[in-house]
């Protein structure tokens, strides 16, 4: 590295760490790539000099890129590319954290696959994010380090900069002592977080299973917001429930041209009575599969009103973004839910009328928020998740307080949003019914419920979400 390049890599004072730089390739340029925790974070990054270090989407670069971290900025924060073999990614992506612990931190949903090799692999990735993070960090500095594909970092960074600030979030459930038990790596995962100033989960249960292993298998004296590290630090852990970025929903969802298309959607639906809606990576844990067969079920009870030959009154629209495809259980999660599309549609469509619409791909914001203002009824029926923002998404674009949600007790936003109607998406029946109080519930009931849901939404979006997090963190700096 040139002494230009690493003085100005050194000069930050804040460092976003995840595993993904916040831009993806459009045919050969380099694009910002959308999302609230994006613009959340950049937005933190901007206020104060800010690098964002990350793996940029391509594998097998030369060997330059690997001792070289490439810098290129990005709405005025600096970014610093990790780089990565295919071979790694096979290993530290696929193997360890979509593998090993993406299935395990969602409730053992999926066994999980744990080959020593692949830790091998993982713990040398997290190392070089590590040493990319510290190049890149003025003295003195805050880390904020995201996620389970870089559980080591917080440690690793302590070691060779032992003056920065280090935050640790979360974006997944942190699962029970009984489920973590199982992990070969367990005490080195929870050595990683502790090296963290401050360690955030979405749920308060979250933190309290941490804190609880922390004691059971490292001996280590805790209490119900901290934890005594090995090395004599005290390590606060809290829940900090990730939001959106509303602002950017709400005008969406104001634009004329946006509403129009909702109609639109309507429309081409054939005008149906009621439109359900799902909005998902195509992920087992987000329990589309589940929601299929209930949905099933419902159109087989109201098959008076649904099987008629000229329109389908209730339809659901399903959009399903695939990934990570190089897993099995993912190629296995595909075939299941179409399996149900096409059998859903096969025992209850009307020629030119599916009553499930599913699009498998990727949508923008400027397309998914006028199917939001289309549905009637938003079905988030995860088996398990950190805290889905599809839910939050859909609250905040309902302007006009209208429109029901069915939300899995399973999903974190369930501890907000408290006038869903709540449901057990492993209850099949329940999710039937659930279904059948949304359709017939009465209007001010909605609109009671929507309101406050609303409020919720509206009064903690992610730019506050990020400000507290990095708020207690430096407090802790200054004190820990
Ligand atoms: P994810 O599992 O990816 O994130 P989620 O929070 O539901 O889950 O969604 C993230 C974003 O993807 C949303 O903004 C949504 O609009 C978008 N999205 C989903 N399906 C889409 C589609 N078909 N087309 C376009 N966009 C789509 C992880 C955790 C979550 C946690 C988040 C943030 O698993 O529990 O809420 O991180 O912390």
């Amino acid at each position: 590295m040139s002494d230009d390049v690493d003085a100005t890599v050194r000069a930050h004072h804040l460092v976003i760490v995840a595993n993904r730089l916040p831009i993806h390739d459009v045919d050969g340029e380099w694009r910002r790539s959308p999302g609230g925790l994006v613009s959340a974070m950049l937005g933190v990054l901007r206020s104060r000099t800010g690098a964002w270090v990350g793996w940029n989407g391509k594998l097998d670069q030369t060997e330059d890129d690997l001792a070289l971290p490439t810098i290129q900025e990005i709405d005025g924060a600096d970014l610093v590319s990790v780089p990565l073999s295919s071979d790694e990614f096979s290993h530290y992506y696929e193997g360890v954290a979509n593998g090993a612990l993406w299935p395990l931190f969602h409730d053992a949903i999926r066994e999980s696959t744990f080959d020593a090799d692949s830790w091998v692999t993982y713990r040398e990735v997290n190392r070089r994010f590590a040493t990319a993070t510290a190049r890149s960090a003025a003295p003195g500095a805050t880390a904020w380090i995201h996620d389970y594909h870089l559980l080591l970092v917080p440690a690793m960074l302590r070691e060779i900069r032992p003056d920065l600030v280090i935050g640790f979030f979360l974006h997944i459930p942190f699962p029970p002592q009984e489920l973590f038990m199982r992990m070969p790596w367990r005490e080195e995962i929870l050595r990683g977080m502790l090296g963290a100033d401050l360690v955030g989960f979405q749920r308060s249960v979250g933190a309290e299973n941490f804190v609880a292993l922390c004691r059971r298998l490292l001996g280590v004296e805790a209490d119900h917001d901290q934890v005594h590290s090995e090395d004599d630090r005290r390590v606060r852990v809290g829940a900090f429930p990730i939001s959106i970025d509303v602002h950017e929903i709400e005008q969406l969802a104001r634009r004329p041209d946006i509403g129009a298309r909702a109609v639109e959607i309507r429309e081409r639906l054939g005008n149906p009575t009621t439109v359900f809606l799902g909005v998902d990576r195509l992920d087992y844990t987000k329990g589309i599969d589940l929601r299929l067969i209930s949905f099933g079920s419902l159109l087989r009870a109201h098959t008076d009103t649904t099987s008629t030959p000229q329109s389908a009154p209730i339809v659901l629209v399903q959009v399903a973004v695939p990934g990570r495809q190089g897993v099995e259980s993912y190629v296995e999660e595909r075939r299941t839910v179409e399996q149900l599309v096409g059998s859903v549609n096969g025992e209850h469509a009307a020629i030119g009328y599916p009553v499930v619409h599913y699009i498998r791909r990727g949508l923008t914001l400027e397309e998914l928020v006028p199917l939001y203002l289309a549905a009637d009824i938003m079905l988030v029926t995860p088996r398990r998740d950190g805290m889905n923002l599809v839910a939050k998404e859909f609250v905040a674009a309902r302007l006009h307080d209208r429109g029901v949600l069915i939300l899995s007790e399973f999903a974190g936003a369930a501890d907000e949003l408290t006038d869903a109607i709540l449901v057990n998406p492993h209850d099949p029946d329940a999710v039937e019914m659930a279904m059948d109080m949304a359709l017939t519930m009465d209007p001010d009931e909605v609109e009671h419920r929507m309101s406050n849901m609303r409020k919720v939404v509206t009064t903690h979006d992610v730019h506050e979400w990020a400000r507290t997090f990095l708020c207690d963190l430096t407090e802790t700096g200054d004190d820990g």
